[in-house]
Parts: C-alpha cells; structure tokens; sequence
C-alpha cells in the first residue's frame, strides 16, 4: 500500500502518525480529504453504491441522503466513554477512567487490522475559522463514509485546513475505526496528555463525528483549563432590538433539552411588534474567551447542526425546518417509499409506506403486539445540515473572535422545583447554581429515559477532566473577566398537578429573555427568593399568551421545603468530590441553605 503518493501535506509529524495508524488498522488504500465539491458528489455517489446511503427524492429534498445505523448504534454510550489521563485522579469522580496504555492496548487490538478491505480517509479539519488563532485543528482517520461526509458538513475540513497547519503545526490526533460495530468492543477513549482521540466499534453521531464532543468539548476544556479560557455545551445566540443593537447570550442545556430550538427562535408576534428579531449563531456548542474590552467572547467552533428531528416541525422550530429542506444527512429518521424523510410530531402527514429507522416495512398507524404505536424515527434520529442555510444564521456567526456575551443560562427539563427563570446574586452564585443542576435523562443518551441526574453547566458527559477543578476554573474565569456576563437559569418544562406543561416554550421563551437581558442593563422588575431573583408576578410581558396567573404563579414559585430536598441531591453530589472540590462551592451552599432555613433566634 502506498501511503503517500495523495499526501496533501508534508508535516512530518502528521505524516508518521498516518503511517502508524495505518500499520495498525491495515486499510487497502488511504485518501486524503481536500474538501471540493467534486469529491463531496464523488463520495456521495459511493456511499450510496455501498448502501450506506440511500438518496432522496431530488424534487422535494434536492442533495439530501437518509442513513440508517445500525439498531443498537443510535445515541452516545457514556459507560463506554472514558478519560484515559496519566492518573485516575484527574478524570474525576464523574468520568469514566482507564489508564492511557490499557486504552491504546484494548482499543488497539480490536483496530488491528479492522480495516483490511477498507479505505482509510484522512479527514483534516478546524473548530472554528480556518487559520483563526481562536480555532484548534484535527485530523480525523476513519473508515466511514458517514461520518466522512458528516464532519464535511459539521466542521470545516481539507486543503485549507493543512494551509493552516503548515509544516509542524499543532493538531488533535483522532483514530475512528468502525471495527465491527460490537458493542462489547466499542470504547471512545480520550488522552488530554497526547492531545488524541481513540474511537472503535461505534458509527453513530458524538460517538464517532471526532471534532463535536469528543475535540469540541472533552480534549477542547483540557485545553480550556490551561490556556485560560472555556468551552462549554451551549448554544449561542444574538437578540437584536428595535434600535438595531443586538446582545448575545449563552446557554447550556443537557442533549435534547431545546438547545436548537432555543438557538433559532422565532419571537412571537407581540414581541415582533416591539422590533426583536432573534439571530443564531450556534446550537451546541460554544468556546468562551476573555476579551481585550474586560467581557467574555464567544464563538461557535462548528460548521453544521447536528439535531434532533423527532419534535421537530414548523411550528416548533420553522428556521430548522427551512434549513433542513436541502444538502443534509438525515440519521435513523422513517424513509418513505417514495423518497422522502419522516418523523414523530414532525410536518405533514407520514408517507403511506416506508422502513422504520430499524428498516423494517413501516405503515401509519401500526402498532405492537401490546397494542403501543410503533415509531417509524428513533427518538434521537438526527439532521445534519449546514448552518449557512439556517435562515436566522447570525451575520458574526463566522467572526473569529466570535461575539461578547451579556448573559449565561444554566437550564435543564425538570417537571418540578426549578421556576421558569431565577437569575444568580453573582458570578460565584452563578458557578454554583450551575455545578448544581440537574435534568431528566432524554433518549440522546443510553440508560433510563427520565430518571433525575445532575448534571453540571449540561457537562457531565463532557468535561474532560476532573469537575471539581472545572468548578475551581470557572470561579477564576469569574476573577480574570473584569465585566463578566450575569449567570442565569431557566426551567422551560416544570409540569402542574395533572402532568402538563405550565409553560408554552419555544418561541415564548423570548419573553424570558426579554427580561434575563433587562437585569443584565439593571432593568426587569424581580423578587429576592432564597436561590435567586425571580420576576416580579408583572415583570414578563405576556402580551398575546394566553397563560393564568395562577399558572404564572406556579411558574415563578419557590417553595423552601421542595429544596430541602434539592439540597440532599446537590451535597451527595458535592461529597463525591472529596477535598478536590472547591471551597468556595461548599460556602456557596451553606449560603443557599441557610438563605433556605434561616436560623431560629431565641
Ligand atoms: O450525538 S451527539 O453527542 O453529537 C448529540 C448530543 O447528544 O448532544
Ligand atoms: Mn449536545
């Protein structure tokens, strides 16, 4: 096999690395991805010979491909995620741990020789604008087509890209080998020590998309940490006034949790009437930097969405539905007969016959032995598209430096406790309200759907090192920023006494915002409760939303005792950390309880 002759870059280092990977893998020919469109209808075209991909009707979905993964490879696997640092100590309580030579030992023997028959691409690509000194650069080596032209449309990949790179330029070393697809040898291993990525026997989205959880966030806050900055699980996004003038905001949701729908809202018509247009510049995503003005900057590393479509429709999130309608990959969704893509309370009526996302015959209306409906799309089916074809895609969503934050959100599902909104007395607080959060478990992880887990700042699967010194990093993040944004948390799914949603969501949620930025100009009427301040019952502007004031009143209510609790799951929490954890957070705590339970004077 000649390894070289397509080389597109002479980077010794890159150069070897390629050569020991491909000793080890064994792949029949290595090519290089430069980018160009010519290659992208090439693999297209390929991938849709082996059956990888099937096309769609080009009419209705010009340049779309549907991919069904194999059935047990559909969401990330976090007990086969792990931290491989030098010592356990570092991966932290809440990571999975394996020392670096038992990772590169077991993952390797299952590459070994895994991709005989196969070719191995060599993916180049950058987090963030090529050649930025904000961005980081990696190579992906994998024998997947799919994820192949995924991480064409998530990052930017190619010619440009080894450009930047140059001679010995520095780069994020990531193996993917689809091996066999066994989940009993599917290992996503992550070395901060080497600055490298092992990933096996997984085809499926962040497991095997390199650049997005794996670089983005788990090798990215590594690197966060030591260089003094943060990168975090949030979507990015600017609200534009009537005067023109646009502030951007930050928030951190668990997966699945609203983040795309968040990051491209359409205001509702009253608030259109006040002259607000809403402005995406990501969904997943953000790296938080200080800026030379005293404020935090925030930038999008990613070049695509990688979304979830069951839910999906438009009424729910038009500018996704606008942006999925061409040049996107759709995951595990029900295909039609005739062509098309369909999903769960998506739009329009389902085809009158498909496969499901397992590719079994699928008809509207069927049903299982018990007599439960059968779903023709996975509950975490995926889009991949573009984020230049979101409607709402922000004119800085490409800015280098990306855009100064005024206001972080913290929010997770929870159907009781949290209010609607609550905004920190101050960064310290905010640090703290975030180490505590916690979510219902959604389908875009393995394990049980529901079931209350913390998850802190929505990066507990993600934070690539030990999360007590995360906390310790983000306090000192407060301490470096001169202006730092206001830290906030929201509740969009707290549920009433019969089991339904009090508040409406997606493009209401507007109103929230409306009012998180008017504390952040000192504006926005609020009341001290003991975890934060609230709205005053008139602060929000209602106009047009049908809601009671009892609902409202629901809503925004604190209830000490429901906390009490709270304060049990947030200390067993805490403790796990040992004397690793920040005091600072423990003081924030004995503050919050006693704030919740002031002490009784005689
Ligand atoms: O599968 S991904 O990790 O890319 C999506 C998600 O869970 O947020
Ligand atoms: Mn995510």
């Amino acid at each position: 096999m000649d390894t070289d002759s397509h080389a597109l870059s002479h980077h010794p280092k890159l150069k070897s690395w390629i050569d020991e990977c491909a000793k080890l893998c064994k792949p029949d020919r290595i090519v290089w991805i430069d980018g160009s469109e010519e290659e992208k209808n090439r693999l297209e075209a390929e991938a849709v010979k082996t059956g990888e991909f099937v096309k769609l009707d080009d009419k209705k979905f010009p340049g779309c491909f549907y991919h069904r993964s194999s059935s047990n490879d559909v969401a990330r696997t976090e007990h086969l995620t792990f931290i491989c640092s030098r010592r356990k100590e570092d991966a932290g309580p809440t990571n999975n741990w394996m020392p670096p030579e038992e990772g590169y030992r077991r993952a390797g023997a299952t590459l070994a020789g895994s991709m005989k028959g196969r070719t191995m691409y060599v993916i180049p690509f950058s987090m963030g604008v090529v050649g930025s000194p904000f961005s980081k650069i990696g190579v992906q080596l994998t024998d997947s087509l799919y994820v192949v032209l995924n991480m064409r449309i998530m990052t930017r990949v190619g010619k440009p890209v080894l450009d930047a790179l140059g001679n010995d330029g520095e780069f994020t070393k990531c193996l993917h080998g689809k091996a066999d697809l066994d989940i009993s040898k599917r290992l996503i291993l992550h070395f901060p020590d080497d600055n490298a990525i092992w990933s096996v026997g997984s085809g499926y989205g962040g497991n095997a998309l390199l650049g997005k959880k794996c670089l983005a966030l788990r090798i990215a806050s590594n690197l966060a940490r030591k260089e003094g900055w943060l990168a975090e699980h949030m979507l990015i996004l600017g609200i534009e006034d009537k005067t023109g003038h646009t502030e951007y905001i930050t928030a951190a949701f668990p997966s699945a949790c609203g983040k795309t729908n968040l990051a491209m809202l359409v205001a509702p018509e009253a608030l259109k009437a006040k002259g607000y247009k809403v402005w995406t510049v990501g969904d997943d995503i953000a790296w938080l930097k200080p800026g030379p003005d005293g404020r935090l900057w925030a930038m999008n590393p990613e070049f695509g969405f990688f979304g979830v479509a069951p839910g999906t429709n438009s009424r729910t999130n038009p500018h996704a539905m606008d942006t999925v309608r061409k040049n996107t990959i759709f995951t595990n969704t029900l295909l039609g007969k005739d062509g098309s893509v369909w999903w769960e309370d998506g739009d329009g009526e389902p085809p009158a016959e498909g496969w499901d996302w397992m590719g079994r015959p699928w008809t509207p209306g069927q049903k299982d032995a018990e007599g439960k409906p059968i779903v023709g799309a996975h509950p975490n089916s995926r889009f991949t598209a573009p984020a230049s074809q979101c409607p709402s895609i922000s004119s800085h969503w490409q800015d280098p430096q990306g855009v100064p934050i005024s206001a972080v959100i913290f929010g997770g599902r929870r159907q009781h406790l949290a209010p609607l909104v609550y905004q920190s007395f101050d960064w310290a607080h905010g640090v703290f309200v975030g180490a505590s959060m916690a979510s219902e478990r959604t389908a875009a992880q393995v394990g049980k759907l529901g079931e209350v887990r913390r998850d802190p700042m929505a990066m507990l699967p993600f934070c690539g090192y030990n999360m007590a010194d995360y906390f310790g990093h983000w306090l000192e993040m407060g301490r470096a920023v001169p202006n730092p944004p206001k830290i906030f948390h929201v509740n969009w799914f707290r549920k009433d006494e019969n089991g339904k949603f009090l508040w409406p969501g997606y493009g209401e949620n507007l109103r929230v915002l409306e009012w998180i930025l008017g504390r952040c100009k000192g504006q926005g009427k609020a009341q001290k409760t003991p975890i934060g301040h609230v709205p005053a019952a008139d602060a929000l502007d209602l106009t047009g939303l049908k809601i009671s004031p009892k609902a409202m009143e629901k809503l925004l209510d604190v209830r000490p005792e429901d906390w009490d609790q709270e304060l049990d799951g947030v200390e067993g929490f805490f403790r796990r950390f040992d004397e690793r954890m920040p005091q600072e957070m423990w003081s924030q705590f004995q503050n919050l309880k006693s704030r919740l339970k002031p002490p009784v004077h005689a």
